[in-house]
């Protein structure tokens, strides 16, 4: 089975749907909503993690690799999922959190009370002197990588919050755990895995990074990773004939990232990276925002689209994930052109080479979370950085206003159902606040509309599965200098396909030579016409194709 026709479809699956009114969405809340899913004709749902956690980390702090939270319910509830997922052609992809466990893990509670086997299976290491960490380097979430253990007089490596202990990859033992893990729901019958942040799971070397940056030069891409992917490959999910893998790679370069997915590799399928979504940073740095920068954005679709086609190897196109702030409030506009720039959007995406995502709620035009105050937060980078950004000297006004762009929790929110009583989510108090503008925005009101997002977004679907062109064809970008507009064409021996998308809510000209008929397979204006030349008005996005 090739991926090249899949498209996915991500669910965080505590703001999802809510069966038993805890506030919490669960496994018998999404088979409630199935139905909604193979309407808009999607054929993975990848799930963020949904065992054992404390949710310090929204789960990414595993306690448990096989075993559900029972706030998402039981291993019944899942095979359940698992059936009714497979009587529409829904395939199942979990999240591997292999780079650490939560501190809750038996397996470090095991390395905290003396076992030295456990021990092993985490990164420990004596500080440079008295109350001095082994390193210099910061953890993703703010503060020392590094936590003091008196027991040992060590200290163990926290990439990201001091509850999420990396594990030890160069110890052979956690290796093959980590391939059990995947065999164990391949039993189960799930052949889609994500790898969180997996190039970060080989360390170079423990020492100080000279520039005072975080260090990560120090663990990422590092020496043994590709060794270490064939390995899990050859031992669990790559067996499988029909799955889809997808890595999560942060930070990668170019050269680095088409190691872990060409298709002679032997490692994954395909990779997500996140340059594009780093374009509204001021001097790369989450935190002070601006608006985002059009042509580094286009730069870097252009490039990467290039580079990993050179290389046969396959990206992730996505806007938006759970990490990330709502793709409408941030490149498009969510108050003066929704529909037009939602479409945009999205056409501009899924027309390119790779397996398109959908981040739950975006195919409604799910907006920021409009959150006001920092108690209606709960992600655990925020409100850290809340202190961070104070204790640096912000002012109250301009860490609100950067929480309110770029905060994980925008996405975070539930998916707006309907215009009832918290957006039809839950009959009890949601874990997080619904977005205020529930009423507007909502599934119902998009399914009873036949121009709504909902239905461009299912016509995206449709074309790729219709058109070779578009899942296997050649990336070719037009108009690279252009201001407003990304273009690009898609070809294959017997066909072409012209994107165009303008960026921006003032009209614009695409000056691109056509040769030959074409027609119109998709547009974002119900009477788009090809004209002269090729006249665009705000957000106007159409999709051109003949064949040769
Ligand atoms: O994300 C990795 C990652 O790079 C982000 O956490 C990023 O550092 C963060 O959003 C900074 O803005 C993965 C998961 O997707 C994320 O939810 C987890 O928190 C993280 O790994 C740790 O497991």
């Amino acid at each position: 089975m090739s991926f090249k026709d899949k498209v996915v479809y991500q669910i965080y699956p505590k703001s999802f749907a809510d069966s038993n009114g805890d506030g919490f969405g669960d496994i018998q809340g999404v088979i409630s909503k199935l139905d909604y899913l193979k309407e808009l004709g999607i054929d993975y749902i990848w799930f963020n993690p949904m065992t054992i956690s404390p949710q310090r980390d929204g789960g990414y702090d595993v306690a448990n690799y096989r075993e559900f939270d029972p706030r998402y319910g039981t291993m019944e509830d899942f095979e359940e999922l698992s059936r009714e997922c497979a009587k529409r052609n829904i395939n199942i992809m979990f999240d591997m959190v292999f780079n650490h466990t939560s501190t809750e893990h038996e397996w470090f509670k095991k390395a905290m009370a003396g076992d030295e086997y456990y021990k092993n299976f985490y990164i420990f290491k004596k500080g440079k002197a008295k109350g001095v960490p082994p390193t210099n380097w910061q953890s993703k979430f703010g503060g020392s990588a590094w936590e003091y253990v008196e027991r040992y007089d060590e200290w163990y490596l926290h990439l990201f919050d001091v509850t999420q202990a990396d594990l030890n990859w160069e110890n052979p033992a956690v290796r093959e755990e980590m391939a059990k893990i995947i065999n164990y729901w391949r039993d189960k019958g799930v052949h889609g895995f994500r790898f969180d942040v997996i190039n970060l799971i080989s360390k170079r070397g423990y020492e100080d990074d000279p520039n005072n940056f975080d260090g990560r030069q120090f663990y990422t891409d590092g020496p043994r990773v590709h060794e270490y992917l064939k390995e899990l490959n050859k031992r669990s999910f790559g067996q499988d004939t029909d799955g889809l893998t997808v890595g999560e790679l942060s930070s990668a370069t170019l050269e680095n990232v088409y190691h872990y997915s060409g298709e002679d590799q032997h490692e994954l399928n395909t990779v997500f990276t996140f340059h594009h979504l780093k374009v509204d940073y001021k001097d790369k740095k989450k935190w002070h925002v601006q608006p985002f920068d059009f042509h580094e954005l286009k730069d870097l679709f252009i490039t990467w689209q290039e580079g990993l086609q050179e290389h046969d190897s396959w990206p992730a196109l996505f806007w938006n994930c759970h990490d990330q702030p709502r793709s409408l409030s941030r490149f498009g506009d969510d108050k003066n052109y929704p529909l037009e720039s939602g479409k945009m959007l999205a056409t501009a995406i899924h027309m390119m080479r790779g397996v398109p995502y959908i981040y739950m709620g975006e195919e409604i035009g799910m907006t920021n979370g409009n959150f006001k105050t920092l108690d209606e937060y709960r992600d655990v980078e925020s409100l850290n950085a809340y202190k961070i950004l104070k204790k640096k000297g912000m002012s109250e006004e301009e860490v609100m206003h950067a929480l309110s762009c770029h905060s994980r929790d925008n996405a975070r929110t539930p998916i707006c159902w309907d215009d009832s009583e918290n957006a039809g989510f839950t009959d009890g108090t949601p874990w997080i606040r619904v977005n205020p503008n529930y009423k507007d925005i909502n599934v119902k009101k998009a399914l009873a509309d036949k121009n709504s997002l909902f239905y461009h977004y299912q016509k995206l679907i449709k074309l790729r599965k219709t058109y070779k062109v578009i899942q296997e064809g050649k990336f070719v970008p037009l108009l690279k200098d252009d201001d407003a507009i990304f273009a690009y064409k898609r070809e294959t021996d017997d066909e072409e396909l012209i994107v165009i998308n303008n960026f921006y809510g003032k009209e614009a000209k695409a000056h691109i030579d056509l040769n030959g008929d074409y027609t119109i397979l998709l547009s974002n204006y119900k009477d788009t016409e090809i004209t002269e030349d090729l006249d665009l008005r705000p957000y106007e996005s159409y999709i051109l194709y003949r064949q040769r």
